[in-house]
């Protein structure tokens, strides 16, 4: 489709201004179709940056290698460049709008020469859907097209929901590499240098301009910078939540089902926890999202979360037929990896596929590898934020509701992060607000996941939104108290703390983890009935020591550690909430927060 076929004039106007801006050789409008997708494949195969997988092995799959400064979400460079400072608050980057747009019109000016630029017109959402959202992202990237084409629903349907006038969320994008006449990318991934990245957002005006990077929630902008960061703002206006969270479908033996939503940081088992097998007889988990939930309370005060994505942009490490099964499933074809290694056979490989390296490998560098199993210090030969790009609809756990735009009526939400120490295996809120208080102190150890926070070191990452909230922080902790205030609390999900990551003095981890956790699930699902062997305690309600039932390789002592309550340990986190956490939000912090500060601090001395 041509730009001049256009039909909602403020879109034809935009696309023109962005292509006078930036001087693309070509603007093509997607049309979301196979073979649309089939060609961007093609276009990023001739120029070296695609490298075709063994069809008889991974059909329809491609592997992408990215430059070593796009590899993660790059937080220093993300901006929430609201009228006012107060309002992006004291948790986010913050540049007036007015001086972004310029510092960023600059960078952008000629910036697509020798590219085509593509709109890609998508819903956030079901099509057509009450609950979706649309975006339409301009970009020069088609492996952005392609993954858009993965993680959304693109193309000349959106159009046709948009009509001559709807909204929807401009969205701008460029790698930032220019190519001169005659030039082509030749095999290096195009993007700028770290300190010309921007990924900017603009909350009032709804736009995102994103510049720099080419990789995942940089580039792809209808995940982090829409359906978080903008709907995040939308969400707080109009009374709902757009929170960081998987969706699970759980069904008892009983054949009782429940649906449980849960925001843990990035790379702290959100698709893991979504896609579990469980080792419970008769319990069955299925998939309803993996990383992002929209919920809406309905006609009969419960809350509905969809999944406003149609992909999972999942982390490749670690993942193998024993930790995800179900993943390993779903990225058999039609998934684009990027930055994982590459067999002789052209298959893929990873750290902690399951199996050693079959042979001489080529690493996320581009470089051959060959495994050392007696070099502890050997550099890994796929990228520690190394991700897979699938179909939701590939995933053989995929619930049948996944797409229902009802939403699914969630009973519990949990929290939880990286925590090696203090942390118990789970712990129940004694009421919303206890579970907000929870929500806003939930700590872990940072991940690969971003580039440029120091991995390894305890970050307090409040509902794993730290780098996802769209406004002030504080404001945010009052939305979720309101949200308490103003709905029937007995219809609102049950408030959990989960931790699989409690380590032994040797460094090991405690508990088994994965399909392990279904243990844990299954005593949340009781719980949401008020059943479940369960105690009171200063930090909330724990398990009795038999309520949850021992995996193999977990000792009646190793339990009672990782269920046990902590005083000095938490006392020492209440401490650290007090002095180093609470004070950045200064009068944004909600009292009532404060008041279940002092109360917890009590019970723990008491
Ligand atoms: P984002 O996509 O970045 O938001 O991450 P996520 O929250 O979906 O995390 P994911 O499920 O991809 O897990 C990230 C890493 O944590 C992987 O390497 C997993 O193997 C590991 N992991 C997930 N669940 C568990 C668990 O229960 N126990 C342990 N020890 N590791 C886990
Ligand atoms: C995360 O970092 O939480 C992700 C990956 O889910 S990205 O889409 O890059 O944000
Ligand atoms: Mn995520």
């Amino acid at each position: 489709m041509k730009v001049s076929e256009l039909k909602h004039s403020g879109l034809k106007k935009w696309v023109e201004e962005a292509q006078a801006l930036m001087s693309p050789e070509a603007v093509e409008v997607c049309d979301g179709s196979q073979a649309e997708y089939d060609r961007m494949i093609l276009i990023t195969k001739e120029a070296g940056l695609a490298t075709e997988l063994n069809p008889a092995k991974k059909p329809g799959c491609v592997l992408y290698r990215s430059d070593p400064s796009d590899v993660a979400r790059v937080e220093a460079s993300t901006y929430i460049a609201s009228k006012s400072k107060d309002d992006a608050g004291p948790t986010n980057n913050w540049v007036d709008p007015a001086a972004l747009k310029k510092t960023m019109t600059e960078l952008y000016r000629g910036c697509m020469k020798g590219r085509t630029m593509y709109v890609i017109p998508y819903s956030m959402g079901p099509v057509g859907s009450d609950i979706a959202k649309i975006g339409v992202e301009i970009s020069d990237s088609p492996y952005v097209v392609a993954s858009m084409h993965i993680m959304s629903r693109v193309g000349t349907k959106v159009l046709d929901v948009l009509g001559t006038d709807g909204f929807f969320v401009p969205c701008l994008h460029s790698v930032g590499k220019p190519l001169a006449p005659g030039e082509s990318d030749n095999g290096q991934w195009p993007c700028a240098p770290l300190d010309k990245k921007y990924i900017s957002h603009f909350p009032e005006t709804r736009e995102i301009w994103s510049y720099g990077s080419g990789y995942g929630g940089n580039a792809l902008l209808g995940k982090k910078c829409l359906a978080l960061r903008i709907a995040s703002v939308l969400a707080r206006d109009e009374g709902w939540l757009a929170e960081h969270m998987l969706i699970l479908k759980i069904t008892n033996p009983e054949g009782e089902v429940k649906y449980i939503s849960g925001a843990f940081p990035s790379a702290c088992g959100k698709t893991n926890l979504a896609m579990l097998i469980p080792t419970l007889p008769g319990w069955k988990v299925e998939t309803v999202g993996d990383d992002i939930a929209w919920m809406k309370f309905g006609a009969d005060g419960r809350l509905y979360a969809i999944n406003p994505e149609a992909g999972f942009f999942g982390v490749a490490p670690g993942t193998n037929n024993e930790s995800n099964r179900n993943a390993m499933e779903s990225i058999k074809k039609n998934t684009i990896y990027t930055n994982v290694a590459l067999t002789e056979d052209k298959d893929v490989w990873w750290e902690g596929i399951g199996y050693d390296a079959p042979g001489k490998l080529i690493d996320w560098h581009g470089k051959e590898w060959i495994q050392d199993k007696n070099n502890k210090n050997q550099p890994p030969a796929a990228h520690p934020n190394s991700r897979f790009a699938a179909p939701a609809r590939q995933c053989p756990a995929i619930a049948k509701e996944w797409e229902d735009p009802k939403g699914v009526p969630i009973s519990a939400f949990l929290f939880g992060g990286r925590r090696p120490k203090t942390i118990p295996l789970v712990n129940q809120a004694k009421n919303w607000i206890h579970g907000v208080f929870m929500g806003s102190i939930v700590g872990s150890e940072v991940t690969a996941a971003a580039l440029d926070v120091k991995a390894g070191v305890i970050r307090r990452d409040p509902f794993a939104m730290l780098p996802f909230c769209g406004y002030n922080m504080g404001d945010y902790f009052k939305h979720w108290i309101k949200i308490g205030q103003s709905h029937d609390e007995s219809k609102l999900p049950k408030i959990f703390f989960v931790n699989w990551f409690r380590k032994n003095d040797g460094g090991k981890f405690i508990w088994p983890g994965y399909g392990e956790n279904s243990r844990v699930l299954a005593w949340i699902f009781d719980r949401c009935d008020g059943k479940g062997g369960a105690m009171e305690t200063a930090i909330g309600t724990v398990p009795t020591p038999d309520a949850i039932a021992r995996p193999n390789g977990v000792s009646e002592s190793d339990m009672k550690e990782i269920l046990n309550v902590d005083i000095e340990g938490w006392k020492a986190e209440i401490a650290d909430i007090r002095k180093n956490h609470y004070p950045k939000f200064g009068d944004k912090l909600p009292k009532e927060l404060l008041v279940e500060l002092d109360a917890i601090e009590k019970r723990l001395n008491s």
